[in-house]
C-alpha cells in the first residue's frame, strides 16, 4: 500500500505486441492489447499505473516448466523452415490452432516476461497489484501448444511467486478450462486453481467438477463447469462463495487471476452473457482481499470489446472512476456506433438453472471443507490450529526462500510434472 493508502498497481505493456500476427483468419489478435493500452491512455488511466520494463525471459527460465526439446522447437521454427520440421510440427502440436508466425518465439518472450517480472515485483513487495493484459496463456502444456497458447506463462509466474508464497490461488473466468495450469500443479497443495468454464462439447474438454487433483494436491483443483448462457447474477452467485470458501480454507499469500474476455456476451468464440460489470465484479472480489496479486488477459476474441474490458478492469484495480461516453482514441471506429464503454448483454436463455448452480457450489464447497485447513485460519475451539496443511512440510519455511525451490518435490507422472523444477 502507498503512503496515501491506494493499491500499488504496476502494469506492463509493450507495443511489439500488437505487431504481431497468428495469421488471416485466427480469432487470437495480440492487437487487442494495443486497443487496450490505447483506451488505458486515453482515459488517463496510465497516469495512476506505475509502467513495469522486465527483463527478457531467457531460454532456461522458460525451461522451468516447458522441455528443453519443445523451447528450442519455438525458438528455431520460423514461416519459412517449417516444412523441414513436420514431424516435430505435429508433436509439439504447432499447426492450426497454434501456428506458426513471424517473431513467434519473440512473441512469447515478451508475454511471459511481463508475467514472470510482475510476479518478481509482488514477491519484492514493489507492487499490490500487478496487470500484464498480454498474458494468461492458460491452455500451453510442458511440450506442447494447445488452443492458441505456447509458453504458459501463467504456471512460469506462479514458480515465481512460490519462491515467496507458500500458497498460491490461480482463479481463472476465460470461458475456457484453464487445463494448463491445473495439469502442471495437479498433485501438490502449494498451488489451488480453480477455472469457471463452459463444459461439455467445448474445447478443451477438460474441466469436471469431479477433477479434483491427486496424491497430495486431492482437494485443490476445483472446477466449476457451466453451460450456455452464463449471465453476470448467475456468474455472481457462484464466483463469490466458491472464491470466498477458497480465501477462508486455502487462505492463499498471492493470487494469478487469468481475466479472460471471452466469457463476455457476444464472444465471437464464446457462449456465455456477462456484461463488463459481470466480468469486472470478480476481479473486484478478489481485490477486496488485498492479497497481492497478478491479473492477467487470456481469450477475448470480439475485438471491440476485449479493450472495453481490460480498460474497466484496470479502473477497477485502481479504484478509479471512469465514464461511459469513451475518450476519442485510436481505434475509435471499432467502437461505434455507440461509442460507449459498456456493451448491452443479449436474451439468450441461460441455461445454468438455480438448481445447478447451487448444486455444483455446494458440490465445491464440500471438496474446500475436506482440504486440511491452514493454521492460523480455524477459530481456536475447533482445535485445529497446529494441523499440518495437507502436503506442506512443517519445516518448509526455508525452502520458500528465493532459491527456486518451492518445497514439494514429490510430485510424478504427467499431471504436475514439475520434478525438475523443484530439484533445481
Ligand atoms: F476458429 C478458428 C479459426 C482458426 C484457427 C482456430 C480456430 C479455433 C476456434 N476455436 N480454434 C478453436 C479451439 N480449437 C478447437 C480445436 C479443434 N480441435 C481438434 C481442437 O476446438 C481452440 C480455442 C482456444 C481458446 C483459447 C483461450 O481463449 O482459452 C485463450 N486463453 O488464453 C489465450 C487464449
Ligand atoms: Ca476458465
Amino acid at each position: 500500500m502507498s503512503a496515501s493508502g491506494k493499491k500499488r498497481v504496476s502494469y506492463f505493456y509493450d507495443a511489439e505486441i500488437g505487431n504481431y500476427h497468428y495469421g488471416q483468419g485466427h480469432p487470437m489478435k495480440p492487437h487487442r492489447v494495443r486497443m487496450t493500452h490505447n483506451l488505458v491512455v486515453n482515459y488517463g488511466l496510465y497516469r495512476n499505473l506505475e509502467v513495469y520494463r522486465p527483463k527478457l525471459v531467457s531460454h532456461t527460465n522458460l525451461t522451468r516448466f516447458h522441455s528443453d526439446d519443445y523451447v528450442n522447437f519455438l525458438r528455431t521454427i520460423t514461416p519459412d523452415n517449417m516444412t523441414e520440421f513436420s514431424r516435430q510440427l505435429a508433436r509439439f502440436n504447432v499447426g492450426e490452432d497454434c501456428p506458426v508466425f513471424d517473431g513467434l518465439f519473440e512473441f512469447t518472450q515478451l508475454y511471459t516476461s511481463g508475467s514472470i517480472g510482475g510476479a518478481a515485483r509482488l514477491n519484492a513487495n514493489q507492487s499490490d497489484i500487478v496487470i500484464n493484459w498480454s498474458g494468461g496463456l492458460h491452455h500451453a502444456k510442458k511440450a506442447e501448444a494447445s488452443g492458441f497458447c505456447y509458453i504458459n506463462d501463467c504456471v512460469l509466474a506462479i514458480l515465481e511467486l512460490l519462491k515467496k508464497h507458500q500458497r498460491v490461488l490461480y482463479i481463472d473466468i476465460d470461458i475456457h478450462h484453464g487445463d494448463g495450469v491445473e495439469e502442471a500443479f495437479y498433485a501438490t497443495s502449494r498451488v489451488m486453481t480453480c477455472s469457471f468454464h463452459k463444459f461439455g462439447e467445448y474445447f478443451p474438454g477438460t474441466g469436471d467438477v469431479l477433477d479434483i487433483g491427486i496424491d497430495k494436491g486431492k482437494g485443490y483443483s476445483i472446477n466449476f463447469p457451466l453451460n450456455d448462457g452464463m449471465d453476470d447474477e448467475s456468474f455472481e452467485k457462484v464466483f463469490r462463495p466458491v472464491i470466498g470458501k477458497i480465501m477462508e480454507r486455502f487462505a492463499p499469500t498471492a493470487i494469478v487471476l487469468q481475466c479472460g474476455a471471452d466469457s463476455l456476451s457476444g464472444d465471437r468464440l464464446g457462449c456465455f452473457n456477462l456484461s463488463l460489470k459481470g466480468h469486472a465484479s470478480c476481479v473486484s472480489y478478489v481485490k477486496s482481499f488485498g492479497v497481492p496479486t497478478l491479473v492477467l488477459g487470456g481469450g477475448g476474441y470480439t475485438l471491440r470489446n476485449v479493450p472495453r474490458c481490460w480498460t474497466y478492469e484496470t479502473s477497477v484495480l485502481l479504484d478509479a472512476e471512469i465514464k461511459d461516453c469513451l475518450p476519442y482514441n485510436d481505434y475509435y471506429e471499432y467502437f461505434g456506433p455507440d461509442y460507449r464503454l459498456h456493451m448491452p448483454t443479449s436474451n439468450m436463455t441461460n441455461l445454468n438453472s438455480q438448481k445447478y448452480c447451487e448444486e455444483t457450489t455446494i458440490k465445491l464447497l464440500n471438496i474446500l471443507d475436506d482440504i486440511e485447513a491452514v493454521p492460523g485460519t480455524q477459530i481456536e475451539s475447533g482445535g485445529l490450529n497446529n494441523v499440518t496443511p495437507k502436503g506442506m512440510d512443517i519445516d518448509d519455511d526455508d525452502k520458500g526462500a528465493d532459491d527456486g525451490g518451492n518445497g514439494d518435490d514429490k510430485r510424478e507422472g504427467k499431471k504436475g510434472d514439475l520434478k525438475t523444477e523443484m530439484a533445481k
